[in-house]
């Protein structure tokens, strides 16, 4: 069994599955089994990555999370800097709703020798920016600019050409804080159009938004700062 396939039986049985993302820049390794306490017991991934991470970060922060935890460890890297083997997978992300080269696929392509001889399981992810309300620093860092909410079209589309281009997974991104999260009606329209899991993430930050985002159609949610600065709402 693969990661990957383990989150399309979920979707297939219609088991939803929630993946906390942890920062490395932000993240604090001393407290790290206490973080992994406070976690709902439905947590079933753990993300790891940020936009700009310091180099060496996401290894040490990887290294302390296997020790503490059997949960899945999986890269969401912002560059290739933030590949490691320590980690079980890595979301290879192409910034599909973005026009820059460099995240489409030089990135991509610079990270080829860091990953051809470990085992990590890769699975290709096409990532969608979306307007959260907000300049989110995957916008910055990217130099791409988020597709509007209300154009559902353009989002369901360039979800589907994603699919057609063999990604695995599609992930829609409002960005780390966003003030408004992926709304329902996004959620459901790419779900409808796709038949491959859909994660989604940015500014969800309690469980009703949890839910919502679960009932439109997302196999995977992905909370980060709500999680890191303990305010979560139950
Ligand atoms: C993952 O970037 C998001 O898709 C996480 O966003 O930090 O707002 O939860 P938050």
């Amino acid at each position: 069994q693969t990661y990957l396939g383990e989150i399309e039986a979920a979707m297939q049985e219609n088991r939803k599955l929630l993946a906390v993302l942890i920062d490395p820049d932000k993240f604090d390794e001393r407290n790290t089994s206490e973080f992994l306490r406070k976690l709902p017991n439905t947590t079933s991934h753990i993300f790891v990555g940020g936009s700009s991470v310091a180099p060496n970060r996401t290894d040490e922060v990887v290294a302390e999370l296997k020790k503490e935890t059997g949960l899945p460890v999986i890269l969401f890297p912002g560059d290739q800097h933030q590949i490691t083997d320590k980690a079980d997978a890595l979301l290879f992300l192409s910034l599909i709703s973005g026009r820059n080269p460099e995240f489409l696929i030089e990135q991509q392509v610079r990270s080829v020798e860091k990953i051809r001889n470990t085992s990590l399981e890769v699975i290709p992810t096409g990532y969608i920016l979306i307007d959260g309300g907000k300049e989110t620093s995957v916008q910055r860092v990217s130099q791409t600019r988020p597709l509007p909410q209300t154009n559902i079209s353009q989002i369901v589309n360039t979800a589907l050409a994603g699919q057609y281009s063999g990604k695995r997974l599609i992930y829609l991104e409002a960005g780390s804080g966003a003030n408004h999260s992926v709304s329902c009606e996004i959620i459901r329209e790419v779900k409808k159009a796709i038949s491959i899991p859909l994660i989604v993430g940015g500014g969800i930050k309690s469980s009703k938004q949890l839910k919502k985002a679960y009932e439109a159609g997302a196999s995977l949610v992905v909370v980060g700062t709500a999680f890191e600065e303990d305010s979560f709402q139950n």
